[in-house]
């Protein structure tokens, strides 16, 4: 594959003054089918599929395209561009808005809740409502996501208003239903300036299920400044791979083979790959790849079930990643035991502050250096590749 970069060039007619032209470097074109691979250490964030190597921060860009279209097909399914119409109106501390396309629509609202003075204001969309301390300054704007796609069982394939909209055969999972969500709001808040939120410093928070919902629509949805996922462990933090070989040394822990089971969180696409994880194009170091360069603090508890090991040495490989961008700083990894699930403790409260002053306050915040995890969760363990330093 041939990265090429289409110069600049001058134009000029005899009747026109000159023109000056620029076009910004094009993209490879996006493969619609992925290498078989099979292979339990995690894959390489810096080749193309075509086995090209990365090299620059420009090319990364369209590495994750590739990235993207690639967790569609296995395991997120399709995430839709913007609909042809979406409409909002705002009243009290109401958001509505309406999603219209091929003559069918949906309606759905989210509520504001703001911090008192004159905005426009920061905000965190909350899946559910949020488990993290929202600090004075922030607005949080609650989500009802099981609205937009439900997630009781398997019985809820294809059930919500994002399915309503697309037909209930659509290939999306919950999580990729609720990151759509999640980008209209962002459509409507745009639109509503009398909402009084600044659409450029949005968070996006969950827990747990809510937890991998929010790790996801921060990487798909690009206009989101921060992520801060919760104890989303399998399916978010977690990488497959690591959570299948902790698996085998006897961990009670979540695997994708579980997970397809127990929930719609995911395509039914990733039916035929959860019980061969190392057959995947991807995992899940490249989900926190795709948040890249954006703000992202993951959030972890050191219950088994969610894999400490897996999410810890998964994040870290991601830090390689934004470290190799050249900005380190913009995520962190947290874990912390002894709580319970989804009751946020206060040792992860500086963290969770210095991210959310540095993204979405604007302020001055050391967010350096945060990989906290239990001891002998390496990445160097399950990669077989070098991070370079992109130029
Ligand atoms: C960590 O999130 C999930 C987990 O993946 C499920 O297996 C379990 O049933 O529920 C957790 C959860 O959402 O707890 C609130």
């Amino acid at each position: 594959m041939k990265y090429s970069i289409v110069l600049p060039f001058l134009a000029t007619t005899v009747l026109a003054a000159p023109v000056v032209e620029q076009r910004q470097a094009a993209c490879p074109a996006i493969p619609s089918s992925f290498p078989a691979v099979n292979s339990a250490k995690l894959p390489n964030p810096f080749k193309f599929f075509d086995g090209t190597d990365v090299t620059t921060k420009a090319q990364f860009e369209c590495r994750n395209k590739e990235v993207s279209a690639a967790m569609q097909l296995q395991e997120l399914g399709d995430f839709p561009k913007k609909p042809s119409s979406v409409t909002a109106t705002f009243s009290g501390s109401s958001l509505s808005i309406t999603s219209t396309e091929g003559g069918k629509s949906v309606s759905f609202a989210v509520s504001i809740k703001k911090p008192s003075g004159t905005g426009p204001f920061p905000a965190i969309i909350a899946y559910g409502a949020a488990s993290i301390p929202v600090p004075a300054g922030v607005a949080t704007i609650t989500f009802n996501n099981d609205n937009i796609g439900q997630q009781s069982g398997g019985s809820s394939r294809g059930k919500g208003l994002f399915f309503d909209l697309y037909g209930s055969g659509h290939s999306a999972g919950a999580t990729t239903a609720w990151a759509w969500g999640v980008d209209r709001v962002i459509d409507a808040l745009e639109s509503t300036p009398d909402a009084g939120i600044d659409p450029k410093r949005i968070g996006v928070t969950g827990c747990s299920r809510n937890g991998k919902g929010a790790f996801v629509a921060a990487a798909l949805v690009n206009r989101i400044a921060l992520g801060l996922p919760q104890e989303s462990g399998s399916g978010g933090a977690a990488c497959w791979r690591i959570s299948d070989s902790e698996k085998a040394k006897g961990k009670n822990i979540q695997t994708s083979g579980q997970i397809v089971g127990e929930n719609v969180w995911f395509s039914a696409r990733f039916n035929s790959f959860s019980t061969k994880s190392s057959t995947l194009a991807t995992d899940h170091h490249q989900l926190a790849g795709l948040v890249a360069p954006r703000g992202l603090l993951v959030i972890e508890n050191e219950i088994d079930w969610l894999g400490p090991v897996s999410t810890t040495a998964c994040m870290k490989a991601g830090r390689l990643i934004y470290k190799a961008l050249g900005v380190p700083d913009n995520m962190g990894f947290t874990g912390s035991g002894n709580h319970n699930h989804c009751s946020f403790p206060s040792n992860q409260q500086t963290e969770l502050t210095a991210f959310i002053n540095k993204f979405l306050l604007k302020q001055d915040a050391n967010t350096g250096g945060v990989e906290k995890g239990p001891s002998g969760a390496d990445a160097a363990t399950y990669i077989d590749w070098t991070a370079p330093t992109l130029t």
